[in-house]
C-alpha cells in the first residue's frame, strides 16, 4: 500500500480557502456564521463531494464527511479540526487539520486502501470564542459538554443569539440533537499546526501530543465614573481603564508567580468607554484567557486575579463585576491512540517527540467522548493567530502522511481503543 500525500494539491487548497476571508491578503479574517465562513465551508464540502464522501451538517453547523467503510455500522474512525478564524489571523490554523485530512483520506483512496471502520472528517463549527465568548462550540456540543439551552442564548457583541445566528446561516433544527450518540467514534484524531516554536527548534517534523491544557477565560467588567479630562482633579477621579490597567498587571503577575512555564494568561480584549482622549473612562471591559496543564495551578491564578479585583475596586472607589465564560479541564489522550501515531510516525521514518498542547483545540472536548489524540507539524518562528503564520508544503504533507497511516491502522482495528 503506497500512500503518497499530493502536497501540492494541498497547498493550493489551503491557499484558496485562506484568501476566503473578510479581510485582504495576506490576512484570514473567517468568524463563524459570516459570508467568509460560510464560503470557505461550501468550499471544503465541495472538495469532500468530489472526493466521493458522504457530506452531513448538523444544527450548529459542524460538518462530516464520511468514507464509508466496509463494515458500516461500526463505530468511524473521527479526525479535522476547524475553518474559522480569528481577526488578523494566519492560513494554517484549523485548516491544516481539515484540508490535511481529506487530503489524508484521498491518499488512502488513491492507495487502494479500503476502511473497514468508516473514516469521517469533521470541520467543527466556531472552534474560536471570537463571536460568541467561548471557543469550541460545535465540538461541546457534540460531547455534550455545553447544553443545548445555555449554548442557544450566547450573544454576539451586537446581541445576536447563537440560535439566530445559525438559523440565519442556514442550520436548524434543536441544538440537543447535536450531541453524538456514544461510540459514535472509535477514535479521533486531529492534525494542526504546533502554534509554537519547539518542532522547529528542536528540528522534528512531528509532535504527538500527550496531553491539552487547561483553557479558562473570563469578562471584567468595571464602571467608574465618567467626566471632564482637564476639569476633574486626580484626587477625585474613578477612572475604570486605570483600575482595569492595574488589574491586567495582576494577570500577568499572578501567571508569573507559580514559576511554571505551562501557566500563561493573557488579557486580550479591552472596551474603553467613551473612549475619547478628552473624557475619563467611565466604563472598561476585558477579557482574560488564563492556562495551564496543572488545572489547580491554573484555579490558583484565577483565584488571586480575583483578589486583585476586590482590592483595586475598593481602592479606586469602581464596582465590577466578574463573569467566568468558561474553565475547562485539561485532557489527557489516550495512550492506545498515541501509540498508534508514534507506529505511524517510525513506519514512514519521521522523528518525532512526544509533546502538550498549550493551545486548546476541539480535540480537548472530543478526548471526552472518545479516544482522542493530536498531531503536531512545525510552523514558522511558532508564530500562529497572525497573518505571517506559516507551514511549509513539506511540514504538512509529512504530518498528512502520517495522520493517513493512522487512520488505516485505526480504521482496521477490530476493538475500540482504550480511552485514556
Ligand atoms: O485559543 C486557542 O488555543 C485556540 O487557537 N482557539
Ligand atoms: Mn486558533
Ligand atoms: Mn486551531
Amino acid at each position: 500500500m503506497k500512500l503518497e500525500v499530493d502536497q501540492s494539491r494541498l497547498a493550493q487548497e489551503l491557499e484558496t480557502l485562506g484568501g476566503i476571508s473578510e479581510a485582504p491578503s495576506p490576512v484570514t479574517t473567517r468568524v463563524v456564521f459570516t459570508e467568509a465562513d460560510l464560503r470557505g465551508r461550501a468550499f471544503v464540502k465541495q472538495l469532500c463531494r468530489e472526493a466521493g464522501l458522504v457530506v452531513r451538517e448538523d444544527a450548529v453547523g459542524n460538518a462530516f464527511a464520511r468514507w464509508v467503510g466496509t463494515e458500516p455500522d461500526l463505530p468511524a474512525v473521527g479526525t479535522g479540526s476547524h475553518i474559522d478564524a480569528i481577526p488578523n489571523a494566519g492560513r494554517y490554523d484549523g485548516t491544516v487539520g481539515v484540508l490535511g485530512g481529506l487530503e489524508a483520506i484521498r491518499a488512502l483512496q488513491r492507495s487502494g486502501f479500503r476502511p473497514r471502520r468508516s473514516i469521517e472528517l469533521l470541520t467543527f463549527t466556531s472552534e474560536e470564542p471570537t463571536r460568541f465568548g467561548i471557543g469550541c462550540l460545535g465540538s461541546r456540543l457534540l460531547g455534550g459538554l455545553l447544553d443545548a439551552s445555555v449554548g442557544e442564548q450566547l450573544k454576539d457583541k451586537n446581541g445576536t443569539s447563537l440560535d439566530d445566528a445559525r438559523t440565519h446561516a442556514g442550520f436548524t433544527g434543536p441544538l440537543s440533537d447535536v450531541r453524538l450518540p456514544k461510540d459514535y467514534y472509535s477514535a479521533f484524531v486531529e492534525l494542526h499546526i504546533e502554534q509554537g516554536p519547539i518542532l522547529e527548534a528542536r528540528q522534528f517534523p512531528i509532535g504527538v501530543v500527550t496531553a491539552i491544557a487547561a483553557p479558562a477565560s473570563l469578562r471584567i467588567s468595571i464602571e467608574g465614573e465618567g467626566g471632564h479630562a482637564g476639569a476633574v482633579l486626580m484626587p477625585d477621579r474613578r477612572d475604570a481603564f486605570l483600575a482595569a490597567a492595574e488589574i491586567a498587571l495582576a494577570v500577568e503577575s499572578a501567571a508569573r508567580s507559580t514559576g511554571a512555564e505551562d501557566t500563561v494568561a493573557t488579557v486580550g480584549v479591552c472596551d474603553v468607554f467613551p473612549g475619547a482622549v478628552n473624557s475619563i473612562p467611565s466604563r472598561v471591559r476585558i477579557e482574560l484567557d488564563v492556562r495551564d496543564i496543572d488545572q489547580s495551578r491554573r484555579d490558583g491564578v484565577l483565584r488571586k486575579i480575583a483578589e486583585t479585583c476586590d482590592e483595586v475596586a475598593r481602592r479606586r472607589r469602581v464596582t465590577l463585576r466578574i463573569q467566568p465564560l468558561n474553565a475547562d479541564p485539561p485532557a489527557h489522550c489516550a495512550p492506545a491512540v498515541v501509540n498508534v501515531l508514534s507506529e505511524a510516525c517510525e513506519t514512514h521514518g519521521f522523528g518525532f517527540m512526544y509533546m502538550i498542547s498549550r493551545a486548546y483545540h476541539d480535540s480537548l472536548f472530543l478526548s471526552r467522548i472518545v479516544p482522542t489524540a493530536m498531531l503536531f507539524i512545525p510552523c514558522r518562528s511558532g508564530f500562529s493567530h497572525r497573518p505571517d503564520e506559516y507551514a511549509s508544503p513539506e511540514a504538512i504533507g509529512y504530518g498528512t502522511l502520517v495522520l493517513a497511516e493512522a487512520l488505516a491502522r485505526l480504521s482496521g482495528q477490530d476493538v475500540i481503543v482504550n480511552h485514556a
